[in-house]
C-alpha cells in the first residue's frame, strides 16, 4: 500500500514548505517537490497543513476508573495517532505484570499506536528492583505520586528517593505527580466538616501552594538522587518556575502541562447548572486554577520552561452523571478526569496557534515531536523520512465547535464542549492508513500497535553517564 500526499503545507518544529510526501509500507519514504511517483492513493493537499500524528504521553484508559482502550478512536479523530498510557498497579501483582496486564487490554482493542508507562502503586523494594527490567518491556517512564494519601496511589519521599536511584541507572525517565498528599487531606477535612462540599471546594483543598512545594521537594529529591525528572500535569506559576529554575540551574528538570490547564479555569470548577453541581464534570487534580496561571502555563510554553502538552484523558466510567454525581455532597468522593484526548489539537491549534500565542512551530513541538522524545519514540512526533507515517492533512478554513456529541470519548459530557475549531484534521494516517476524516472515525478499530520506547529519552540528554 503506498500513498502520496501532493502539495501541503508541511509544518515541523522549525519551518514549513510546500512539498509531497510518499507513504511505502507505514513509513515516510520520500519528500519533496512534485514527486514523480505513482501511489495506491493520491491526496491533494494544496492549501491544507500537513504535520505528524500527535503524540500525547498523558492518556488514563482503565486506572482511575477511565474508560478502556476500546474508546481511543477518540484520538484518532483528534489527531494523535500514539498514546502513552499509565499502567496501574494492583496491590501484590509486579510491576511488569501489572504493565503486561495493562498491554493485554490495549491489545486489539486500541485505534492509535500506544506505550506505556509504569506507576508504583505498591512501593516496596521488590518492586523498585523491577525498575531494573522496565528497559526490557520497552518502558521507560516511571510515574510515582505524591498525592493520593490514604490511597495505594500515594508514594513517600521515601521510596521516591529510592525509585529515583535505580531508575536513573537504567535510563528510565522518573514522573511526579507532585501535590503534597498530607495538606491535601487535612484541608478536604476540614472543609467538608464546615459543610463546604461543592465542587469548588476541590481547589480550596489543593491550592496553588500544595502543587508548588511538593514540585520544589520532587526537584529537590531528584538532585539528591541525581534523576533526570519529569513533572507532569504542571499548573501553577510556582511550580513551572520551580522547573525552570532548577533547569537554568543545569539540573535536567523538564515539565508538561495539559490542555486543561491552558484553557479552563476556576471558573469552570465554580459553574452550578442545574443541579448545582456541575463544576463536578471538572474535577481533576491537580484542580483548575485561577486565570494568572493559565497565563503562566502558556508563557512556560512560549518560552520552553515546559516542554509538552498532554490531555491527563480519563473519562470516568459513568461519566458525569453515573460517575462523578456518587459525590453529591463531597467534592472529595468525586472520582478525579475527564475526557480530552480528542480534543487536544483543536484547543491547541484555535486557542494557541489562531490567538498569537503558539506558533505552528512551537505546537508541533508540543503536540507531537516533544512528547515523543520524552517518551522515547524517535520514529514518532516528526515527519521525516524513514518515521513512521502518522500524518495529519489539516483543514484551517473549517469552522465549528466542539461538542459532545461529535466526540468518541464515549462518555456523556465533553469539558470543552462549546470552544470554537478554527480547523479540523480533515484526514488522519496511522502508518499510512486512513483512520479519520473529518471528525469521523473510518479505520479499523483496535489496529493500534505497542511501541517500545527507548531508555535514556530526552530528560536525560546532556546528563553524563
Ligand atoms: N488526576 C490524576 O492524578 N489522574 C487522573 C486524572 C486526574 O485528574
Ligand atoms: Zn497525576
Ligand atoms: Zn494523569
Amino acid at each position: 500500500m503506498s500513498l502520496l500526499i501532493k502539495n501541503g503545507t508541511i509544518l515541523s518544529t522549525t519551518g514549513e514548505y510546500v512539498a509531497d510526501i510518499y507513504v511505502e509500507n507505514d513509513v515516510i519514504s520520500l519528500i519533496g517537490k512534485d514527486l514523480n511517483v505513482k501511489a495506491d492513493e493520491v491526496v491533494d493537499a494544496a492549501g491544507k497543513y500537513v504535520f505528524p500524528g500527535g503524540v500525547d504521553e498523558h492518556v488514563h484508559y482503565g486506572s482511575f476508573g477511565g474508560l478502556l482502550f476500546d474508546t481511543a478512536d477518540a484520538a484518532a479523530v483528534g489527531g494523535t495517532t500514539t498514546i502513552a498510557d499509565f499502567a496501574p498497579q494492583d496491590a501484590g501483582v509486579p510491576l511488569i505484570e501489572a504493565i503486561e496486564r495493562q498491554a493485554a487490554k490495549a491489545k486489539g482493542t486500541c485505534s492509535v499506536d500506544y506505550a506505556f508507562h509504569g506507576i508504583i502503586m505498591d512501593p516496596k523494594d521488590s518492586v523498585f528492583e523491577e525498575i531494573r527490567k522496565l528497559p526490557e518491556i520497552g518502558v521507560a517512564t516511571l510515574k510515582l505520586f505524591m498525592a493520593y494519601k490514604g490511597s495505594p496511589f500515594y508514594c513517600d519521599d521515601e521510596a521516591i528517593f529510592k525509585a529515583m536511584q535505580i531508575a536513573r541507572d537504567y535510563g528510565v525517565t522518573m514522573m511526579v505527580h507532585a501535590e503534597n498528599g498530607d495538606i491535601i487531606n487535612v484541608l478536604q477535612k476540614q472543609l467538608v466538616a464546615a459543610g463546604k462540599t461543592d465542587p469548588v471546594y476541590h481547589y480550596y483543598s489543593r491550592p496553588p501552594l500544595v502543587e508548588t512545594e511538593a514540585t520544589q521537594r520532587a526537584i529537590a529529591l531528584s538532585e539528591l538522587a541525581e534523576s533526570p525528572l519529569f513533572v507532569v500535569h504542571v499548573s501553577t506559576r510556582g511550580a513551572m518556575e520551580a522547573i525552570r529554575d532548577a533547569y537554568n540551574r543545569g539540573l535536567p528538570v523538564y515539565g508538561e502541562t495539559c490542555t486543561h490547564y491552558l484553557t479552563l479555569n476556576l471558573e469552570n470548577l465554580a459553574k452550578r447548572g442545574n443541579d448545582g453541581f456541575e463544576g463536578a464534570k471538572y474535577i481533576c487534580s491537580p484542580a483548575l486554577r485561577p486565570q494568572e496561571h493559565l497565563d503562566a502555563m502558556w508563557e512556560g510554553i512560549q518560552r520552553g520552561w515546559l516542554t509538552a502538552v498532554g490531555s491527563d484523558h480519563c473519562a470516568n466510567t459513568g461519566g458525569y452523571e453515573g460517575a462523578k454525581k456518587k459525590g453529591l455532597g463531597n467534592f472529595a468522593k468525586v472520582p478525579n478526569g475527564a475526557p480530552g484526548v480528542q480534543d487536544r489539537l483543536a484547543m491547541l491549534w484555535t486557542q494557541g496557534v489562531e490567538t498569537g500565542r503558539l506558533t505552528k512551530q512551537k505546537f508541533v513541538e508540543i503536540f507531537a515531536t516533544a512528547p515523543a522524545r520524552m517518551l522515547g519514540l524517535p520514529h514518532k512526533g516528526r515527519l521525516d523520512i524513514g518515521c513512521d507515517a502518522d500524518i495529519v492533512v489539516y483543514d484551517p478554513a473549517y469552522r465549528g465547535k466542539i461538542t459532545n456529541a461529535a466526540s468518541y470519548h464515549g462518555t456523556d459530557y465533553n469539558a470543552f464542549e462549546g470552544f470554537p475549531m478554527h480547523g479540523i484534521p480533515e484526514k488522519v494516517y496511522l502508518r499510512g492508513t486512513l483512520m479519520a476524516a473529518a471528525g469521523k472515525f473510518v479505520g479499523a478499530k483496535g489496529k493500534g500497535r505497542r511501541q517500545r520506547c527507548q531508555t535514556y529519552g530526552r530528560c536525560f540528554e546532556y546528563v553524563s553517564r
